[in-house]
């Protein structure tokens, strides 16, 4: 008997099989190194499979993710050009359908990252609602590993662990700096990331709380695998420590309910699809 014509794939949609848990292809330790100049032209080049807006898929499996890496950002174009470079080549061995959203803050009031992250999360889902997994990444830190998979797990996962500015070493048993993932459903749970940490610091330790509070705990690569480097910079205008900082992560239990992915409030003032990366110019208003 003929098959039933719903069964076969048809010319223009073709079934492609699920992508292997672990991606053949992949080369583990790799050399970074920030001093060979950088124009975006050549990144673009080399990436010629990266769809506008920084969206990739698999050409030859179908993953049982999708990915949306956020980045916060504000004036660090020249980072941005190394971590695309590096990463786009990385995201691809490891077989991840993935979109790159940088969250460039508006103005020059301070800094503020984790709001910043909210919005990203947000915002990617309002382009594609079939995002299931949010990694959250520094724009200058690149995984030294690709056995590093950016991708989401049962637990909120924690990657850069072993950053080469801090030894390659854990720096304390609550990190959760830098670059760490979560599912959607870990996110919400948690009622996403504070929006009140204004300036440097804290809000990476006020989400480790929530993590913690709701009963969840971090996953980690292997420590060889999770190392990272940094690129050097000075400290950013308008991103001074916050001094706030140590008597707010005491008060995470009270201010999670009321502060978070459901409180959060902004204005997009711009979405740009650049070849390599969708740009979200945002108003994220001002400390009180
Ligand atoms: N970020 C920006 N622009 C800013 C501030 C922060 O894009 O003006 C983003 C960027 O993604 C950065 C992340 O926020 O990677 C974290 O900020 P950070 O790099 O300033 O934090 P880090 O802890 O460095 O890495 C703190 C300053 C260290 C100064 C050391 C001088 N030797």
């Amino acid at each position: 008997l003929p098959e039933a014509p719903s069964a076969r794939p048809g010319p223009t949609a073709p079934v492609l099989p699920p992508c292997p848990d672990l991606p053949p292809g992949l080369v583990g330790r790799l050399l970074i190194e920030f001093t060979t100049p950088m124009p975006l032209e050549r990144v673009q080049r080399e990436n010629p499979g990266v769809l506008l807006g920084g969206r990739y898929a698999p050409p030859d499996c179908t993953p049982a993710q999708t990915v949306a890496v956020i980045i916060p950002f504000r004036h660090r174009e020249h980072h941005l050009r190394y971590w695309l470079h590096y990463l786009h080549p990385i995201l691809r061995r490891q077989r991840l359908r993935y979109g790159v959203y940088v969250i460039n803050q508006h103005g020059e009031d301070t800094f503020n990252r984790a709001k910043l992250l909210n919005v990203g999360f947000l915002e990617a889902l309002k382009e594609d609602a079939t995002y299931d997994c949010f990694i959250f990444s520094d724009v200058d830190l690149v995984p030294m590993d690709d056995r590093n998979l950016y991708r989401c797990g049962d637990q909120p996962r924690h990657f850069a662990i072993a950053m080469d500015k801090f030894g390659f070493r854990l720096p304390y048993a609550g990190y959760f700096g830098g670059v760490s993932g979560l599912s959607k459903a870990q996110f919400l749970r948690i009622n996403g990331f504070p929006n009140e940490y204004w300036g440097w610091g804290g809000e990476d330790d006020d989400i480790f709380n929530r993590i913690s509070l709701t009963g969840m705990k971090i996953s980690r690569p292997d420590i060889r695998i999770g190392r990272y480097r940094m690129i050097k910079h000075d400290r950013d205008k308008h991103n001074e420590p916050n001094p706030q900082r140590f008597t707010k992560i005491q008060n995470t239990k009270l201010t999670m309910k009321r502060d978070g992915i459901g409180s959060v409030r902004y204005q997009v003032l711009e979405v740009s699809r650049q070849p390599l990366f969708t740009n979200i110019t945002v108003d994220i208003g001002r400390p009180p």
